[in-house]
């Protein structure tokens, strides 16, 4: 029985043994499918300048009017990159989380915020899963990424080090900033899909942005109610990619003799990026 005040919000009743339900389209009402256009709307016209090429080609090509149908996304991302996405009742435990991943499946939550939280939402809604995660899908180094974060997930469980893992999930897959030839844009789904934090992450001279370096990421601690203190920069997905290609258990090792960094703070071995673009610098050089 799905209560009628919050008819899709976290309904765990129906899900199959893996943690999938049907998406139910024809049940989002107008309301919720105006509600999604306008924050779909509102973040695309933020996106010029702040987000990376990729993930706006990727948001269009996915674009729909209104809440997107997931079996119309997977006929795109199969023959993209042979994702799919499935539909979840909302978050998931960690082991069936990586396991979906770890198959290219993203889990994508069904419901849809409420009209008061249009800026601010705690757990991944349907915006947050489909309009911040599933445009990168589309690009390959980074499903690949994706694909090998699950895998990893699996094994992080293994030796009780999934913590340092979601931070690596946190200040990439979900906050990460890359460097590219225009300047720095954003990649990380929970930006992308916030109204603030994508300006926030660009232009505030308030954050650390710090060079990626795997221990450092894994290290620091992030907090989930507020703009990031400290971003990481990636050069590229392939940085990305290669970087966290190898085992990682020595690094668990490692990191569990070693205490967590505040986001606030900044070390002595960070490399800060700045955020002028590379245009005003050449201008200030000159
Ligand atoms: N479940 N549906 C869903 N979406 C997520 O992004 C998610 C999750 N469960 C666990 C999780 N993320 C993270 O805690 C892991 O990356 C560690
Ligand atoms: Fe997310």
């Amino acid at each position: 029985m799905i209560k009628p005040e919050n008819p899709l919000r976290g309904d765990y009743s129906q899900m199959r043994p893996d943690y999938t339900v049907d998406q139910q389209w024809e049940r989002y009402t107008p309301e919720q499918h105006a509600l999604y256009r306008r924050l779909f709307e509102r973040q695309i016209s933020k996106l010029p300048g702040y987000a990376v090429d990729e993930f706006i080609a990727g948001a269009q090509r996915l674009s729909s009017d209104g809440i997107p149908r997931f079996d119309d996304a997977n006929e795109i991302l199969a023959r993209a990159t042979g994702w799919q996405i499935v539909a979840v009742p909302g978050l998931v435990p960690d082991d069936v989380f990586f396991t979906h991943l770890a198959h290219r499946r993203f889990p994508v939550t069904v419901w849809l915020r409420e009209p008061a939280e249009f800026d601010y939402i705690v757990e991944p809604d349907v915006f947050h899963d489909f309009f911040g995660h599933v445009p990168l899908l589309l690009n390959p180094v980074f499903a690949d990424h994706l694909q090998e974060y699950g895998r990893g997930g699996l094994k992080a469980m293994g030796l009780d080090a999934v913590g340092f893992l979601a931070r690596l999930y946190w200040y990439t897959v979900e906050f990460g900033l890359i460097l590219t030839d225009k300047g720095l844009r954003t990649y990380g789904a929970g930006i992308l899909s916030s109204g603030g934090e994508i300006i926030h992450c660009i232009d505030s001279p308030r954050p650390h942005r710090v060079k990626f370096d795997l221990m450092r990421v894994m290290q620091t601690e992030y907090r989930i109610d507020r703009y990031q203190d400290t971003y990481f920069v990636i050069d590229s997905y392939e940085q990305l990619f290669e970087e966290t290609a190898p085992d990682f258990t020595p690094l668990y090792e490692k990191l569990k003799t070693l205490p967590a960094i505040d986001p606030s703070h900044v070390l002595p071995g960070d490399t800060l990026v700045s955020n002028v673009n590379p245009v005003d610098q050449r201008r200030q050089a000159a």
